[in-house]
């Protein structure tokens, strides 16, 4: 009997191979649709928490969280509450967290946009104002995808860009908290906590009840149920965005350790079942290195399950010619997380146009970006890196313009937009415009 492990069954992709792009295109297809019954069961969850308020959310968390609560005053936990479960932690995970909290607060600092105005030379000021949302609700998952980090993520930049109010929610299934978590939601500056999870706190942020308070935006990642009542109440309130499985893209000139590449292939497929890992190298000897490397270090994972699922559906190490050849791939595929691994990541900087986060050279491992590099591990999924960014300071805030016209300023431009008015046959606009014409 040989010990050689079972192979891992990863896709093995060549550029060259005669329908590359067919199978590209099949492994990156991600549709997070919902299906009708899931809406309906949504929808009528949201419209109960509408009409009742309180009743109706108690009573949904009763329902799905297996609880028995009479009142929400049970399933609220106060900013001490939250104080208690940080100092209740075991010093190493606490100086952990106050670590990550700080950097990633020090990040998102760099972020706050500034007001600015401008002076032209009649006098007129033109400008803009930055303001931050009064009140923002961070959906955290309860369960197994629990993360403190996402907590961090979610909330830091919020408070940062000053918003008055944060509120968070979370599940507690079978009423099991998570003290973690609420650690984590007092370092970043959550100010209230309601343990209640699933559509019913997404209505709950989204219309208010008696005493969870109505949210401006609602961010925050969640299933299938939290989702669909995100976009259901999109319009409402603002959201983030609809975040897919995690992704990442590694990029290989060879000079990296098998045995790293591996284990960061592993970091995100160990998500779940659906998440993405791809290696992209021209160095074939190389990819077979890796894919040794993975058969091999599989079995001494403690997910290896989930992570055999996620190779097997959606991961693969793909063969390219070239080094041009691998950034055509990374724009096409617009991943969450772009791992260079290559001598000089710099030099690949300015062609690399969608990607999420960037993690440059062979020390920069993805899990550090997951938890403490500064930077948000809340980024765009499933290709949307064309047209979206992380999460930011910039989320929790919004633009107001200002015009203050001189009497000067007002002569000049009310003839311009009286002729554009009367262009419209808007007379009322034309003439409001006109009054303040000086002769
Ligand atoms: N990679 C995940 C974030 C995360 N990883 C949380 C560990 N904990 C999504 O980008
Ligand atoms: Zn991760």
């Amino acid at each position: 009997m040989t010990d050689s492990p079972v192979s891992s069954g990863i896709a093995r992709l060549a550029t060259a191979d005669a329908g590359f792009e067919a199978r590209l295109s099949s492994l990156l297809a991600w549709e997070g649709v919902s299906d009708a019954a899931v809406q309906q069961r949504v929808d009528e969850i949201i419209e109960a928490v509408r009409r009742r308020g309180d009743a109706a959310l108690v009573e949904a968390s009763n329902r799905f969280d297996r609880l028995s609560a009479t009142t929400m005053a049970e399933l609220t936990l106060s900013a001490e509450r939250l104080r208690q479960a940080y100092d209740g932690l075991p010093a190493a995970q606490r100086e952990a967290l106050a670590q990550a909290a700080e950097r990633i607060r020090l990040y998102h600092e760099r972020q706050k946009p500034e007001s600015w105005h401008y002076t032209e030379a009649d006098g007129s000021v033109l400008g803009q104002q930055v303001m931050p949302l009064d009140r923002a609700g961070i959906y955290v998952p309860g369960g197994k995808a629990a993360y403190p980090s996402s907590v961090l993520m979610n909330a830091i930049p919020a408070h940062v860009a000053g918003v008055r109010e944060i509120i968070m929610v979370v599940p507690t299934p079978d009423g099991v908290l998570n003290e973690l978590v609420l650690a984590a939601a007092h370092l970043a500056g959550v100010d209230r906590v309601f343990t209640v999870g699933g559509a019913q706190a997404v209505a709950a942020l989204a219309y208010g009840t008696e005493t969870v308070p109505r949210v401006d935006k609602i961010v925050g990642p969640g299933n299938i149920y939290v989702a669909t009542a995100k976009r259901a109440v999109f319009g409402q309130v603002g959201i983030d965005m609809i975040a897919g499985p995690s992704e990442i893209l590694v990029v290989s000139d060879g000079g990296t350790a098998p045995e790293w590449l591996a284990m960061d292939l592993f970091s995100q497929a160990e998500h779940d079942e659906d998440a993405q890992a791809i290696l992209v190298s021209w160095d074939a000897a190389h990819l077979d290195a890796v894919e040794a490397a993975i058969d091999r270090l599989l079995p001494t994972l403690e997910r290896e399950a989930i992570v055999r699922e996620s190779l097997a559906r959606r991961g693969a190490l793909i063969e390219c010619a070239s080094r041009e050849e691998a950034m055509a791939l990374i724009n096409r595929i617009a991943p969450e997380h772009l791992e260079l691994s290559v001598a000089n990541p710099e030099g690949w900087l300015p062609e690399i146009r969608h990607a999420g986060a960037i993690f440059m050279g062979r020390y920069t491992a993805e899990a550090l970006g997951d938890y403490c590099a500064g930077p948000n591990h809340v980024l765009p999924t499933s290709g949307t890196a064309r047209f979206s960014s992380p999460l930011g300071v910039y989320d929790f805030q919004k633009r107001s313009s200002i015009i203050h016209c001189s009497a000067e300023g007002a002569s000049t431009l009310g003839k311009v937009a009286s002729v554009l008015a009367r262009g419209e046959s808007l007379t009322a606009h034309a003439r409001s415009a006109e009054y303040r014409i000086k002769e």
